[in-house]
Parts: C-alpha cells; structure tokens; sequence
C-alpha cells in the first residue's frame, strides 16, 4: 500500500519534471532514488503512438510480430586515426601532440616491452615466480594513460603495465613487486605483477577477474558526490567482461551516472578461450549501447586513435557526469602468462601472422618517421639503454630482502586480533626451535622481524 504522501507524489510527476535539471548536492547534479518512482507517474498522452510504459520510455507501437536479431544488426565500427604505414587517414584531424609527448609516448610502449621481454626470460630462469607481458597491447595503455589527468583514479586487471609507466610507476618499483622485497608496496604479498601505488592513484590489482569494475564505479559515484574534477578508470579483457560484476557495474554506472571510463582490451582471447567462444553478440561494445552508454569502439594498435577517443571520452565522464564505454580492438601475441603455453591451442602461424601484419610500436615508430621525429639510430640508442636500465633495476631489487616476517600476519584487519597475535608469536617459537628449518635471513631483521 502506498501512503498518500507518496501517492500525491507519484500522481504529480510529469514528463517535464524527469527533464528537469536534477538537484544539486555536494556540488555535482545529483539523481535521487525517487527519480524511480517517479518514473511509475508518466502520463500518457493522448492518441499518441508512443507508448509511455515506464519500461521503455521511447518505444513504439507496432503491429509487424518481428524478433530483433543481432545479425541484422550492423557491427559497430573500429576507429581508426593512422593505418598500419603511420599515416594520418583524414588529414584534418591531425592529433594534437607536441614531439615532447609524442616520443614519451613511444619510450614508454618501448620501455614496456623490453621490460616484459627481460621478465619474462628472467621467470624462465627461474628468478621470479610469475609474470604476464601485454605485448601487442602497449598501445591501448599508453594511448589512454596519455589522454587522462594526472589525478584520475585507475582500476586494472593485470596487463597494463604501460598505463603505469606513463603514470611515472618507476622500474625500481616494477622490480620491487616483482621481488616482492622490503620495498614493494604490497609487503610482499601478491603474486608478480599485482602493482599498486597510492602515490599515482594506482588501485592494488587482484587476481578474481572483473572485481575491479564495480569497485571504479564506486569511486566514481564518491568523486561525483564531492564534486572533484577527475574520474574514475578502469580496465578488464573481453573475457572479464562475461563476468556478473561486468553486467553490475556497467548498470549502476548507468543508473547513477558516475564518471567512469570502462576501457575493455579485446585481445581475442581469455587463456585458451577465444571470443567466439566467449560470446556471440557484437564484442563488448555493443553491450554498452544496450546498458544507455556512451559507447566506442577503437584499434587498439592506432596509439593516436586511443588516445583521441579516450579524450573524449573523458571530457564526456567529466562534463555529463555519465560512464563512457571504450572498447579497444588487440591481439594476444603472447602466451597468456608464463603457465601458459599459447600453442597448445592457437597455431604459431597465426600468432606469426599478426605479428608481422601489425604492431602498435612499430605503427608509431612509422608516424614518427614520417615527421622526423625520429631515426634509427635513435631506435638502437633507446633499446640499448632501456635494456641497461631495466637490468640495473632487475639487480638493485633482486638483492634486497624480503619484507618483515611479521607482515604475514599485519593488516589482515586494521589492528592485529589477539588469535593473530597468538599466531605470530607461535610462529616465531616454531622458528627458533627450528632454526635450520626457515630460510628467515632474506627477511628483513630476520628472526627479530617477528
Ligand atoms: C573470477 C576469476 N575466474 C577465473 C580466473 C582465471 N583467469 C585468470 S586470467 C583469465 C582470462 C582473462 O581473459 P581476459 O579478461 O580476456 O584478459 P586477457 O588475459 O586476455 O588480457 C582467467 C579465466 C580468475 N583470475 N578470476
């Protein structure tokens, strides 16, 4: 039973009023639960062919009995900026870079892949435990990375390095997670590759796919709430995208209109899974559409088209207070990770294709040459000094200790429960009973770092 306040309210609610501009509270247009009930007092108006069900607002009456199929559907267009020579296909919109940014841009897409060469060799030695290149995806890191504020808060899945290094996430810092040594921010307890800085406004990476996407939309709703002038960013692959958390997310960003920017890599495929077995509909970008999304789709190798759309839509994020879904178009020319052995289930020809075909790097080296902005010569000078740094790096982290023992058991809640501590202290009796049995000299203080 409705009370009657709320049905005078109800019976008041006109069209108009769900157009006017919504209330203004911590200093950014706010939309109030109400807003839902409201909706249930739409009129009708007379003779129209319009249908006013609440459900779908703009829909029309029709007599044809007639499915939608998603066939006949046309498939949303790649945009392009450069094609696979670096030239620029309409030559009125020429990005808006300085040569300073432009081969920023390129050092850090190269800077990524030498870094994930290096470690992915170095996980084959055996010197650290894991790790997972994004070769093939520098592009959709760096192009985006580069169209966002300093202060824009990032949310991503695990294949994003070059976002992080254009934020300016050192190679010291690469190298103490990788290590996890006394340095890492993340105490030594994640696995490879889980980066996170406070510094840069980096979230934590945690393993379970898609689990980052309602936390961005999170975020997003509390910058809207205290009116900052930033939004909220977050990545996942075309298979995270087939999570519930996906669908959540992408919902309630809608609904509450929070500044979010979704940028999907579809990189074709999800470990072993490709995406014709991931989904039939229209990739990922045609969901966005259906969710009341602002929606675009991208190549993913064209840095300079990456960076265009996520301009815009950032300027969209921001302005209109809304989500914005980009949807980056890749391929995997890498094994998933380093447990995984690609050619178990795609064969090396086709890898070796795309490889060849196209690359994000070598398409912005191309657009470089063009305007000689750089050489070949300037090319080897990179490389050779990138691998140098990267090496010092690898080694300065490689020969630090591990963090303190007594990290295993701190910040599970705030302040350590009594049982954690009962824990600990059993944990360091067991090891001085021990001794020979813990290995407690590459942690820092050793036996006392408990
Ligand atoms: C909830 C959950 N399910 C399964 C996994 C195992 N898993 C790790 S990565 C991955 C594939 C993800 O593919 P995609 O999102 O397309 O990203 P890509 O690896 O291609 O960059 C899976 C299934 C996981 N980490 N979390």
């Amino acid at each position: 039973m409705l009370t009657t306040p709320l049905k005078k309210c109800i019976r008041s609610t006109s069209i108009r009023a769900l157009t006017q501009r919504p209330k203004v509270a911590f200093g950014r247009p706010f939309v109030s639960s109400s807003r839902a009930l409201q909706n249930a007092g739409v009129r009708q108006p007379p003779h129209s062919d319009s249908v006013h069900f609440p459900g779908a607002l703009n829909s029309k009456f029709s007599n044809t009995l007639k499915f939608q199929k998603s066939e006949d559907t046309p498939a949303i267009p790649t945009y392009r900026l450069i094609d696979t020579n670096g030239a620029l296909l309409d030559t009125s919109r020429e990005p808006d870079l300085s040569k300073e940014k432009a081969l920023k841009m390129y050092r850090d897409m190269v800077a990524t892949s030498v870094m994930d060469l290096l470690m992915y060799e170095s996980q084959r030695q055996g010197r650290i435990s894991f790790y997972m290149v994004s070769a093939g995806e520098e592009g959709i890191a760096v192009g985006s990375a580069a169209a966002l504020a300093d202060n824009d808060i990032i949310f991503s899945q695990y294949r994003e390095q070059g976002v992080m290094m254009y934020r300016g996430f050192t190679l010291d810092e690469f190298m103490n997670q990788l290590f996890s040594n006394r340095f890492d921010y993340g105490k030594g307890r994640n696995m490879p590759v889980h980066y996170m800085s406070e510094r840069l406004y980096l979230h934590s990476i945690s393993s379970p796919l898609a689990t980052q996407i309602p936390h961005s939309v999170g975020a997003a709703y509390a910058l809207k709430l205290s009116g900052e002038n930033r939004i909220a960013v977050c990545y996942f692959g075309e298979g995270a995208a087939s999570e519930g958390d996906f669908h959540a997310a992408l919902n309630i960003a809608a609904t509450r209109s929070c500044p979010v920017v979704f940028i999907c890599r579809n990189n074709g495929y999800a470990i072993s899974t490709p995406t014709l077995e991931q989904y039939k509909g229209d990739g990922i970008a045609s969901r966005g559409v259906g969710y009341g999304i602002d929606t675009i789709r991208v190549d993913g190798n064209d840095i300079m088209a990456v960076m265009e759309v996520t301009k815009q839509a950032r300027n969209i994020a921001m302005t209109s207070q809304k989500p914005v879904l980009i949807e980056a178009m890749s391929y995997r020319v890498s094994h998933h990770s380093t447990s995984d052995d690609s050619f178990a289930y795609r064969a090396k020809v086709e890898v070796e294709d795309w490889k060849r075909r196209d690359n994000p790097i070598t398409r912005m080296r191309k657009w470089l040459e063009l305007r000689s902005w750089w050489s070949a010569d300037e090319e080897t000078q990179l490389r050779t000094n990138l691998r140098k740094e990267v090496l010092q790096a690898f080694a300065r982290a490689e020969k630090e200790k591990k963090p303190a023992i007594k990290n295993l058991f701190l910040d599970i809640f705030e302040k350590p429960s009594e049982d954690l501590n009962e824990q600990l202290q059993q944990l360091k009796r067991i090891i001085e009973e021990y001794p020979d049995e813990y290995d407690v000299e590459s942690y820092e203080g050793g036996k006392n770092g408990l």
